[in-house]
């Protein structure tokens, strides 16, 4: 019956060197089907031979640009990158597939944003049966994100349950951008009340926290002007019943603090350091002690200075705003910019080695340490000795041992990169703290949204400690989403009566995260053995990859995603997205909190109260941005970057467990940051690592396509013999599909019949489809041949 061999002529997508791929017409099947001869569209009088594995079948024409790339006939890797692109070529940059809403930045202003639009998106339901004018103007509704956060917000409200919408994506893929379209949609759409000032300066409170998180945690890179450097989670809490505000929450991850001592060619620092240089008043920058050039320090004077389409000037006056709207006091802003002052003068803290063998570390000049001892208000000549110096346990005594001049330095940059994450922790501490003051967090019968705006997974030429977290990250967040698809397909079967054994994919990512952060009975796993590392007398980078080699290779042990690189510094991972190769220098300095407790002692004993705020163990509140008896040093013992990134981790998949989640993935289109051009393989590499693929993978194994009794009996009786009359045929639903399924000699395992469906495997309605139009044509030419010969 139905035909399932390809056809001569047929459309078809091949591989190409140089478009990714091409299309291609189907000239003859040969090697017993094995192989195939085509003829490429772009080179017609070439045809080529190949595996039959190597080409996929195009859609029919009526999928071109479709909105919801899972209805498509044949879900390949062409198939959804040329429809991305042929959409993307007309500004349609936001696409469905499946579960994802899928979003290609279109680097350029779209129109697409305004009231109009919030009023087009607000209580849309996107399966609405619809009849009037006016809903079907509303079902004509593109994807777009105020299509998801419309979703999460009816949900929310009908559902009563907390949503999370997810937005992941490579560096400049436009997560950011999307995050706050999300927040602008939300708070648009909540019940506002203008008589009360409370609740619309709540709101704006919620709009200005973003430009103060920019300017202290988002830099300009190669990748992106406004990188975010790090990851962060806001929940927006909304009562049910008046569809109010009512509190908001900012948890952030990760926060890249190498940064602030060293860049990378072509980029720069934190934004906030060229806007403050650039936008303070002369007697501001006096009184810290500072010049308005960046030349003159050390932690700028590298960095590419001016960028284009970034006013530095101008953002100083957004940000000074955005402090005063969320309630700063004047001290409190004299206070986190004399952190960056001193951060500034740290930077020019240079050493040089002198006394025996020439290797104990001296100043080079001695004005700035005196200025940063000023401004930190502790003694100049204790904090002198404490970097000049460190205290080592020889026995049971401790004595003291000289530094050289690049562990006096080391030792510098790790108390600026300290400084630098206790004022980032400071700042979305007061920024939470003012959301709890106006909260109503209090009240009954109100839920949030959660949107996570988050690095997508990183595979670069040379991979280090914070690739790894983010890769770890995102194998957690991908096991999440595939068990997430997991539960809704067993309980659609299951609701619909049909016994099938659906795969929870989520399985498939465990050997990795297991690797990774341990299993439950055996510890021991990546970040298990750094920790150990950490603490062992003489632990060092290349006997942590001499651990790591011994306990976790695949060879003496059962993990099968870990493997010793050619590289002597090196291992391998396998991720869900590809095979990484991390390289350990410098980890376990990555992973300890680099600062002796000697500073940690002066610094916490300073005469300024907000230096000692910072570092006083008893109000130090966690970098998980809840307060923790003890800090960071927990009963006298740190804890690692690794240790805590998986508490927060954990922390987070455990909200986000509870939620209803909304999947985002943003693509970029192309490295150069230009509107309208688009790179297939850098799509399709990215589709690949973001799940939007795996998705389509587990779509596949299931019953993807579904369709109703009646639907399936209306269209489809004409392929029943006609031994039953088309009348009956399209009265009786589910007795009519029994029978044109019989009639259709269908494969069991392609189909099941559901209490109120039928589930059908990939292709198969694709192939009825094909089926039906045949039968048309030949009743067609026959009806003719019957009136000829009636004429
Ligand atoms: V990073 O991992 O923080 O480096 P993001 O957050 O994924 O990255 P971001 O949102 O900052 O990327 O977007 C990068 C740039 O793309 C923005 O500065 C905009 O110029 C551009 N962009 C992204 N999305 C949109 C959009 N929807 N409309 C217009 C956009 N421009
Ligand atoms: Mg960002």
């Amino acid at each position: 019956m139905v035909d399932d061999g390809l056809l001569v002529d047929g459309l078809v997508w091949l591989p190409d060197p140089q478009q990714t791929f091409v299309k291609g017409h189907i000239i003859e099947t040969i090697s017993d089907g094995k192989q195939v001869k085509v003829r490429p569209e772009n080179s017609p009088e070439t045809p080529i031979i190949l595996d039959v594995d190597k080409i996929e079948r195009c859609n029919p024409p009526q999928f071109d640009k479709c909105e919801d790339m899972a209805s498509m006939t044949y879900l390949s890797e062409p198939s959804v990158v040329n429809n991305l692109m042929l959409r993307y070529k007309e500004d349609s940059i936001y696409t469905c597939s499946g579960l994802f809403l899928v979003a290609v930045n279109p680097y350029k202003e779209l129109d697409i944003y305004d009231k109009s639009y919030v009023s087009m998106y607000k209580n849309f339901k996107p399966d609405k049966d619809v009849s009037s004018e006016k809903d079907q103007k509303l079902t004509s509704r593109k994807p777009h994100i105020f299509a998801i956060s419309e979703e999460a917000f009816q949900n929310l409200i009908t559902d009563g349950k907390d949503q999370s919408i997810l937005v992941t994506g490579e560096s400049g893929a436009g997560k950011t951008e999307t995050t706050k379209k999300v927040i602008q949609y939300l708070l648009a759409v909540v019940s506002t009340d203008n008589s009360n000032s409370t609740h619309s300066s709540f709101e704006s409170q919620i709009l200005e926290a973003n430009p103060i998180l920019e300017s202290f945690g988002n830099a300009q890179t190669v990748k992106n002007i406004n990188s975010s450097r790090f990851g962060k989670f806001i929940k927006i809490h909304i009562q049910h019943s008046t569809r109010r505000l009512v509190g908001a929450h900012i948890d952030w991850y990760l926060l890249e603090k190498s940064r602030v001592v060293l860049q990378d060619k072509k980029e720069r620092n934190y934004h906030v350091f060229y806007q403050f240089l650039k936008g303070a008043s002369e007697s501001e920058l006096k009184k810290l002690k500072l010049i308005r050039s960046f030349q003159h320090y050390g932690y700028l004077k590298d960095t590419n200075h001016a960028v284009a389409g970034i006013n530095d000037k101008e953002e100083y006056s957004k940000l000074q705003k955005a402090l005063e709207v969320m309630k700063f006091s004047k001290e409190e802003k004299g206070h986190i910019f004399k952190i960056i002052a001193i951060i500034l003068h740290l930077g020019n803290l240079t050493f040089k080695n002198r006394g025996k063998d020439d290797s104990q570390a001296q100043f080079s000049d001695d004005a700035p340490i005196n200025t940063v001892s000023e401004l930190l208000g502790v003694s100049e000549n204790e904090l002198r000795t404490a970097l000049l110096t460190s205290r080592v346990k020889a026995g049971r005594e401790l004595v003291t041992q000289q530094r050289t001049a690049s562990q006096a330095k080391f030792t510098v940059d790790a108390l600026s990169k300290s400084l630098y994450e206790r004022l980032f922790q400071f700042l979305a501490n007061k920024i939470n703290d003012n959301f709890n003051s106006n909260s109503l967090l209090s009240i009954e019968a109100q839920n949030f949204v959660g949107i996570l705006d988050i690095a997508g997974f990183e595979i670069f030429d040379r991979n280090s400690f914070e690739q790894l977290c983010i890769n770890y990250t995102n194998e957690k967040l991908q096991q999440f989403f595939n068990h997430h698809m997991f539960v809704l397909e067993q309980s659609e079967y299951l609701r619909e009566g049909i016994s099938w054994n659906y795969v929870d994919f989520g399985h498939e990512l465990k050997p990795t995260i297991e690797l990774i952060e341990g299993t439950s009975s055996n510890k021991i796993g990546i970040f298990s053995l750094l920790n150990e590392e950490c603490v062992v007398p003489k632990g060092s980078d290349a006997s942590f990859l001499e651990k790591l080699h011994r306990e976790l290779d695949s060879k003496t042990n059962q993990n099968s995603r870990y493997k010793p690189s050619k590289l002597r510094d090196a291992f391998v991972v396998q991720h869900y997205a590809g095979t990484v190769e991390y390289s350990v220098d410098g980890w376990l300095d990555k992973n300890k909190d680099p600062l002796s407790n000697t500073l940690v002692e002066i610094l916490s004993g300073s005469k300024d109260a907000f230096v000692k705020g910072l570092f006083d163990a008893s109000i130090e509140t966690d970098l998980t941005n809840s307060p923790v008896k003890g800090g960071q040093r927990r009963g006298g013992r740190f804890r690692t970057v690794a240790q805590r990134h998986k508490e927060q981790l954990n922390d987070l998949m455990s909200q986000l467990s509870a939620t209803h989640p909304h999947f985002v993935r943003c693509i970029l289109p192309n490295t150069n940051k230009m509107p309208g051009e688009f790179d297939k393989r850098l799509v399709l590499e990215q589709l690949r690592c973001n799940g939007v693929l795996e998705g389509i993978r587990i779509a596949r194994s299931g019953y993807p396509n579904r369709i109703e009794f009646d639907q399936f009996a209306e269209t489809y009786w004409l392929l029943a013999k006609s031994t039953v009359s088309s009348r009956s045929l399209r009265r009786r639903s589910k007795d009519t599909c029994e029978i044109i399924l019989k009639d259709l000699h269908l494969n069991p395992d392609v189909y099941k019949i559901g209490t109120t469906k039928l589930f059908f495997r990939n292709g198969v309605l694709a192939k009825l489809e094909k089926e039906k139009t045949r039968r048309l044509s030949t009743i067609v030419s026959q009806l003719n041949a019957v009136v000829r010969g009636a004429i």
